[in-house]
C-alpha cells in the first residue's frame, strides 16, 4: 500500500502542492457584522498586552485578546442558528470533517455588476455540469471578488438606508445546497453566509437556517480563492475547539497542486 501522507510530504517538498492561506488577518480593523436595533452586536477583535520585554514580564511579549466568535474568517457551527440549536457546538465538530476537497463557483464578474448579485440552483447545476457533482463531504466555496474589499469596513459591509448590499445565495439554492447535496458547507468572502438583504428574504438568513440546520458549517470571509481551481483543492478549516462555542475565528489552509 503506498503511504499517502509519505506522498504529500514528497509533494510538498518539491513544491507540487501549493498551500493556500484563505484566511484574513485578525485585527481591531478587521469588519464585523453590524445588525439592527434591538439585535445584540459581536465586539470587535482586540488585543490587550499583558508584556512587552518590560517589568511586566522582562524576557516576553504577550497578550490578552477579545473577540467575537464570529469576527473576522470564521467558522459557524450547526448550534450557532436555532434550526441547528441540537447539533454540534465548535467543539463537537468531528475533525474528519474539518479536512476536505473544496470547489470554486466563481461569480465575481456579476457581483461586480450588481453588489445583491445572488447564487441560483441553476449556476451551481451548470458548474457541475461542468466540473462535476458538489463533492461529498466537502465545501462549496463562492468567489463574490468581495475579498478585495476586506481592508475597507465600508465599502465591505457596503450599507446604505436600505441596508447592507452585498451577493449571497438565494432561498431555494440555499435549501437545495442543504437537503439535496452532500456537501459540508458553503464558504464564502463576505462578512456572514447570507447575502446583505437576507434580514428581507423569505426565511430571513436562508444559509444560516437551512445549511446549519441541515448540521453543514459555513465558513466566512475567505482571501485568495482567486488562487484555487475550480475543483481540485484540499480544504483545511481549524476554528479554535471553544466549549459550547457557537462558532470561532478559524485558520482556513487550502492544498493546491502546481
Ligand atoms: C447573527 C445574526 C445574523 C447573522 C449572523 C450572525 C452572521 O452572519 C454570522 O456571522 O453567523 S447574518
Ligand atoms: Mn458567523
Amino acid at each position: 500500500m503506498t503511504d499517502a501522507v509519505k506522498a504529500l510530504v514528497a509533494a510538498l517538498a518539491a513544491g507540487e502542492v501549493e498551500v493556500v492561506d484563505l484566511t484574513q488577518p485578525l485585527s481591531e480593523d478587521t469588519p464585523i457584522l453590524r445588525l439592527p436595533e434591538p439585535f445584540a452586536n459581536t465586539p470587535r477583535f482586540r488585543l490587550r498586552e499583558l508584556s512587552h520585554y518590560d517589568e511586566r514580564g522582562p524576557a516576553w511579549y504577550w497578550n490578552a485578546f477579545e473577540s467575537g466568535e464570529h469576527t473576522g474568517t470564521h467558522l459557524d457551527a450547526p448550534i450557532h442558528w436555532v434550526t441547528g440549536r441540537q447539533l454540534d457546538d465548535v467543539s463537537q465538530i468531528p475533525p474528519a470533517r474539518l479536512v476536505g476537497p473544496a470547489v470554486v463557483i466563481d461569480h465575481s464578474g456579476q457581483a461586480a455588476g450588481d453588489p445583491d448579485h445572488l447564487l441560483r440552483i441553476q449556476d451551481v447545476e451548470a458548474f457541475e455540469a461542468e466540473h462535476g457533482p458538489l463533492p461529498d463531504g466537502g465545501w462549496l466555496l463562492y468567489r463574490t471578488g468581495w475579498d478585495a474589499r476586506a481592508d475597507d469596513e465600508a465599502a465591505f459591509l457596503n450599507a446604505t438606508d436600505t441596508g447592507p448590499h452585498t451577493p449571497g445565495i438565494d432561498v431555494a439554492c440555499a435549501r437545495w445546497l442543504a437537503d439535496e447535496r452532500p456537501i459540508l458547507g458553503i464558504g464564502v468572502e463576505t462578512v456572514g453566509t447570507d447575502a446583505g438583504a437576507a434580514h428581507s428574504f423569505d426565511p430571513p438568513f436562508p444559509c444560516h437556517t437551512f445549511l446549519l440546520g441541515a448540521g453543514k458549517y459555513g465558513l466566512t470571509q475567505l482571501a485568495n480563492l482567486d488562487r484555487l481551481p475550480p475543483s481540485g483543492a484540499l480544504l483545511i478549516a481549524a476554528p479554535l475547539r471553544i466549549v459550547r462555542g457557537s462558532g470561532s475565528p478559524t485558520r482556513v489552509l487550502a492544498l493546491v497542486p502546481r
